[in-house]
């Protein structure tokens, strides 16, 4: 089986494993069985078999504000810097976060989360924000269109970020001897189903939502995590394991994220288990070529957010993402929704390009390529408004 397949006609016919049937067979029926039963069975089976286990909140976790608020955005915001310890050493594992609160709304307000690929600084021209060792004064802003500070707080709402590689080095020869990983025990000792770096990447976002539980300006409860490519397959994982994220966005986030594995179109298990080895737990790659061995697919991912609001979007150009896999993510999790007495997603096809659908599950299909764009942050925005802001 090739790595990889563009071509419709060659996606293998495929049976989604049932979503509302527990593990011995008897039918799910209603919305306590959901929630007491059946999704705990999911969950575990993604935690056993896709992204592994993660460790809890670490007791020595603190705080340090780095960089007291300071007007940000021609006034629009205020910036801080808050680093989170994760150990009790002054110089041990820590996460650098950027954060801005919208001046003219007083809290608590609701806040988009999210991790980034290349450093707080590249995400707004923001001079203010606070170079790490190696910046350069030319790489302020070199993110800025994927992240939108201005319309995001223009908005009232606040935005956090933090640089993933802080967590953990996306790295597939040294990431665990040098991530968060290493604080919980040697990197040749992790079992089969011990968390990757996916799992570690998503573990960091429930600390930042530690971190927020403690100050009156963000609403812990209105927290969306949103990330972009594997950082959407991140936003997912971390949705799935905190249910104290409150909406989870999923940009662009393809294999083993919001995309159908079973259709192995675009991007398969193979071929990312065997570029990213440390993305997902070991046991994954039992299922090398054998997508319909596995007993989940992605759809259940997305029914784990169930009854909260989830947003998947998928770009046209994207093929490697698969954005009809990740449609039929969304719509196929629409069911749990339905039991659980909320809306899913309205969208009985695939919706025309640039046409958000929003239900409970949002969905779109925007013109271009693998990218975050300023129509993304739009449709996350109303959506957002949709769920966060209704009292
Ligand atoms: C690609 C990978 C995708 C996606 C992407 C990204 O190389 O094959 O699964 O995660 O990287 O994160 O930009």
């Amino acid at each position: 089986m090739a790595q990889f397949n563009y071509d419709e006609s060659k996606v293998p016919a495929y049976k989604l494993p049932p979503l509302l049937q527990l593990n011995d067979g008897s039918p799910v029926k209603d919305a306590a069985t959901w929630k007491k039963k059946r999704r705990d069975e999911v969950l575990e089976l993604f935690r056993s078999e896709v992204y592994g286990r993660r460790p809890g909140r670490p007791e020595a976790l603190r705080f340090e504000v780095t960089r007291k608020d300071e007007p940000a955005l021609g006034g629009k915001a205020s910036r801080r810097e808050v680093r989170v310890h994760f150990t009790a050493a002054e110089n041990g594992p820590a996460m650098n976060m950027l954060l801005y609160l919208p001046a003219k709304d007083r809290g608590p307000v609701p806040t988009f989360l999210g991790l980034n690929f290349r450093g707080n600084p590249t995400i707004s021209k923001d001079p203010g924000i606070t170079l790490r060792k190696g910046d350069k004064e030319s790489d302020r802003g070199g993110s800025a269109g994927r992240w939108q500070a201005d319309m995001i707080v223009g908005r009232g709402y606040a935005l956090a970020t933090i640089w993933y590689g802080d967590i953990e080095p996306d790295d597939k020869r040294n990431a665990f001897s040098r991530g968060i990983h290493k604080v919980y025990g040697p990197a040749d000792k992790i079992p089969a189903d011990g968390w990757g770096s996916i799992a570690a990447w998503g573990w960091g976002l429930s600390r930042a939502l530690d971190y927020f539980e403690t100050i009156d300006e963000i609403d812990h409860k209105r927290v969306a995590v949103i990330g972009h490519s594997r950082l959407g397959k991140t936003s997912l994982w971390a949705g799935a394991e905190d249910e104290r994220f409150a909406l989870v966005i999923s940009n662009d986030s393809g294999c083993g994220g919001a995309a159908l594995s079973r259709r192995a179109f675009g991007e398969t298990v193979k071929r990312i288990n065997t570029s990213f080895p440390h993305w997902f737990c070991d046991n994954f790659n039992k299922y090398n070529g054998r997508e319909s061995d596995l007993p989940v697919d992605q759809h259940m991912l997305i029914a784990l957010m169930a009854p909260r609001p989830v947003y998947v979007a998928s770009a046209a150009k994207d093929r490697w993402a698969d954005p009809r896999g990740e449609y039929l993510s969304a719509k196929n999790a629409d069911p749990v929704y339905r039991l659980l007495g909320t809306e899913g997603l309205p969208a009985d096809r695939m919706p025309p390009i640039d046409k958000p659908s929003m239900g409970r599950i949002g969905y779109h299909i925007r013109s271009g390529g693998h990218d975050v764009t300023a129509f993304d942050w739009k449709a996350y925005l109303d959506f957002a408004d949709k769920h966060l802001k209704t009292p």
